[in-house]
């Protein structure tokens, strides 16, 4: 199944439900440019993902979703929300979104959880999932162990429904890429951290853009959160603290307390957690959301027909 028609977009693209990110403006923008906007509701109390909700209704009338994170306080409240406030298409993330299914799928919305791993994938397909994301540890953010390349395939041979891969995509390559491991769609995250809508502070673009390929480090492995951010001061000191394992969580609390915030708000560059995926070495200049859609999918040599 073509993820264009479940979905209704014109590009086989969402956007990543960035936490403290994917505002109603990123994703009216993603959605208006042809892709899926996602509203990312990590961080956020349901008074504001309410408002989020309405907000983006009055910003587009092309389909968008709302991004779960599950290891949010509120999921539960916000698992009541979206079939509220009427919402078409829900995604997941950082957790088993198991116990929601049967209301969402009751309310007519298109599920589809991300999952880091086979195992996971063919559970969520048996409890009647729309499609998945599959994200690769390439991902910025909160990932898994796997690679894109070796895990898409992997649940491309194990399940019947359509797969969306993530993790490492950033252009046209990685669209073809994709769709050649059997994926159907692509999700897409720090390319768009530097779009000119994207509402982050502008140090957070500045140190997208000048990341090389070795730009990010995984924190948080030692809490069973594993989590990817561009190298900086923080990242190095919560690294130190970690390597012998015996680091207090009351530190690594003190540390990261807050600091995603810092980035996307204040721009810190030496306290904030800037989440970022390893495509950042790939993404070099900050541009409009439409130019970026329109990039990877028209010089995709895949929907050219030529492979
Ligand atoms: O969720 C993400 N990416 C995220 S969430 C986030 S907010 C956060 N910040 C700090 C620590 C933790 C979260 C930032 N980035 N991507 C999707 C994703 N889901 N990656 C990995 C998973 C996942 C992990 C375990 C999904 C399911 C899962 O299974 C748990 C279970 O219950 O079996």
């Amino acid at each position: 199944m073509d993820i264009r028609d479940l979905l209704k977009i014109k590009y086989p693209i969402i956007q990543g439900g960035m936490a403290n990110i994917a505002t109603h403006k990123l994703a009216s923008a993603v959605s208006n440019a042809g892709g899926l906007g996602l509203i990312g509701c990590g961080g956020w109390d349901p008074e504001r993902v309410i408002e989020e909700i309405r907000k983006t209704k009055t910003l587009t009338n092309k389909p968008f979703g709302v991004n779960i994170m599950l290891m949010s306080p509120y999921a539960e409240a916000i698992s009541d929300i979206v079939i509220e406030e009427g919402v078409k298409i829900v995604t997941t993330g950082a957790g088993n979104p198991g116990i929601y299914i049967k209301k969402w799928k009751e309310a007519g919305i298109i599920v589809i959880p991300v999952v880091p791993s086979v195992a996971f994938a063919k559970r969520l397909e048996r409890s009647g999932v729309d499609a998945l994301v599959v994200e690769g540890t390439e991902a910025g953010g909160h990932i898994g162990e796997t690679s894109t390349m070796t895990l898409v395939p992997q649940v491309v041979d194990s399940v019947n429904i359509p797969v969306i891969a993530a993790g490492g995509i950033a252009d046209h390559r990685g669209l073809d890429a994709a769709f050649i491991l059997g994926a159907k769609g692509v999700q897409i995250g720090t390319v768009l951290l530097a779009s000119e809508e994207c509402p982050i502070h502008e140090n957070y673009k500045q140190k997208i853009i000048k990341a090389r390929d070795t730009g990010t480090v995984v924190t948080g492995r030692h809490t069973g959160a594993p989590v990817r951010v561009l190298k900086n001061q923080m990242a190095k000191e919560y690294l130190d603290l970690t390597k012998y394992g015996n680091a207090k969580l009351e530190d690594l609390e003190k540390l990261t307390l807050g600091s995603l915030r810092k980035a996307v708000f204040e721009g810190d560059v030496d306290r904030g957690s800037f989440m970022a995926g390893q495509s950042a070495g790939l993404v070099n200049q900050i541009r409009p959301i439409n130019e970026i859609l329109k990039d990877i999918f028209e010089k995709s040599l895949v929907y050219k027909g030529i492979i």
